[in-house]
This record gives structure tokens, sequence and C-alpha cells, in this order.
């Protein structure tokens, strides 16, 4: 999948780690800062619930609620996709993402994309209860095939039981029509602020990648940046608001093609 990005060769000394979920905006937020600056790093797939000990464990944490990404460097364990996103500024290479003058406006669009990333994940979780093959999608492919294959037939129990668990830790609720309607404010603020321009502030910067990650809810970046099944992408995709807000997908789409490098990790 990588092989037709342009990527990054990294030295293996010195490497941070990654652990994320490969479907996550949240986790793109921190790979995309990562990979922008060239920050080496191993990226290693969380394994929802089974993965939760090890997290813990890396995060040296007994808190109940850490979360993905986390990202290890050192003696730094980072837990939050702004502070990973932050750090990757202070020590990587290439173009701030983070300039000094626009710290509060990528403060207050890095807020806007919570809101909206958390009223995303309440439809997705709604729709992946409804949809077995959407399910098995959004697990990681753990084996070469023919095995993931065999494996996929087996593990639906488990893609059940994680979405069960995301409802419960996430409070989700049976209706989305509250979301849906957050989500329609939130880009029609997010359009009126690009006002056709390609970037929301002067330059690129974390402004753009922190919203146009959520862009994933009106519908998935295309391979080769995101590897995702069709069924799971059907889950993510809100044809409505798709329509309504295609020049945001093709603003998402053409800052990929401009500033999506990938790492070879
Ligand atoms: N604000 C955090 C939120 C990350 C977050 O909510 N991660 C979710 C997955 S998308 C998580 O780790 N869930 C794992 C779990 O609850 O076990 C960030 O941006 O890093």
């Amino acid at each position: 999948m990588t092989s037709q990005l342009p990527t990054i060769s990294s030295p293996s000394a010195n490497r941070g780690e990654l652990l994320g979920l490969f479907y996550s905006p949240y986790t793109e937020r921190a790979r995309w800062a990562l990979d922008h600056h060239e920050v080496p790093y191993k990226y290693s797939e969380y394994l929802m619930m089974l993965g939760d000990p090890l997290l813990h464990w890396k995060a040296r944490s007994l808190k109940s609620n850490v979360t993905v990404p986390f990202f290890i460097h050192g003696t730094r364990r980072l837990g939050d996709s702004y502070a990973i996103a932050q750090y990757a500024d202070q020590i990587g290479t290439g173009s701030k993402l983070f300039s000094p003058n626009d710290l509060a406006a990528i403060d207050q669009w890095n807020r806007a994309s919570e809101a909206t990333l958390g009223a995303a994940r309440a439809v997705v979780v709604h729709r992946l209860r409804e949809n077995s093959e959407a399910r098995l999608d959004h697990l990681p492919k753990l084996l070469p095939e023919p095995f993931n294959g065999a494996l996929r037939s087996a593990a639906g129990p488990i893609a059940n039981l994680a979405i069960r668990y995301l409802q419960k830790s996430f409070q989700i609720k049976d209706s989305t029509a509250e979301h849906l309607t957050e989500l329609r404010k939130r880009f029609l603020a997010l359009r009126q602020a690009l006002g056709g321009r390609p970037y929301l502030l002067e330059k690129f910067s974390y402004a753009d990648i922190t919203s146009s990650v959520c862009v994933q809810a009106l519908e998935p970046v295309e391979e080769p940046y995101l590897s995702l099944g069709s069924a799971a992408r059907e889950a993510w995709r809100i044809g409505e608001l798709a329509r309504e807000f295609s020049d945001l997908i093709e603003w998402r789409n053409s800052l990929y093609r401009k500033h999506r490098t990938r790492s070879a990790c």
C-alpha cells in the first residue's frame, strides 16, 4: 500500500513507537504530523480491548482511560494526538505546523475537530451495530492472505464485542439525529472559514490536518492513504452530507495529494 506514496527513509536509531488504530482519524492526526516532520517511528496496531494491558504497560499508566494514538520516544510518553503533533513540531524537520502566532487559532480548530470527531464516532458506532461486514473491516489485518480471510470468518464475536465496548466507553446514544446536526453545523463553519482557499491559515498548518481528518465522516479518503474495506467505507460515508459538502471532500483530497507523505515504518 505504502509503495505508491512518497516515502521517507529514516535511520532506525532513536525511533519512536506509535500505537494506533489504522482507520482512526485521531491516529491519523498524529501520524500525519510525525510523517510531515520525518520523525522516525515504528507503527503498531492497537487491538481494541485485547491490547489494553499492553497499552497500559507501555504507557506506564494504571489510569483506566489511556487512549490511542499513543507515542513513546525515549522517556517521553504522549497519550494524545495534539501533544504528539506538537512534540513532532519541536523535534522534527521541515516546515512548522504550529507557528507561534497561530497557536490560539490552531487550538480552536483542534477543539472543533474534537467535537466533530465525537459526533462522527457516535454515528459510525451506531451504523456498525447494524452491519457485520463493516465491523469486520475495522479489525486489523493480522496475517497475510489466505490466513487473514480464515481469521476474519472466525472474528465476528470479537468485532461485536468491540462495538459494545465502544458504545459503553463513549456512552453512545440510540439516536443519531443530534450528531448529524452537529456534523452539519461543523462542516458549514469549516467551509465558511476556508472561503475557497487551500489552507485555513496563511500556510499549511496543523489546523488543516486536524480539520481535514474530520472529512472522513463525509467520505473516507481513498487508497493509498487509507486501506479500508468497502463495507466500512460505506459505514463511514454519510451520503447526504457528502453531497452537500463535496467541496470539502475535494479540499481534503488535494491536501492529501500535496502534503501527505508516509514514513517507511
Ligand atoms: N483526544 C484523544 C482521543 C483519542 C481517542 O479517543 N482514542 C480512542 C480511539 S479512536 C481510543 O483510544 N479508544 C480505545 C479504548 O477506548 O480502549 C486524541 O486525540 O488522541
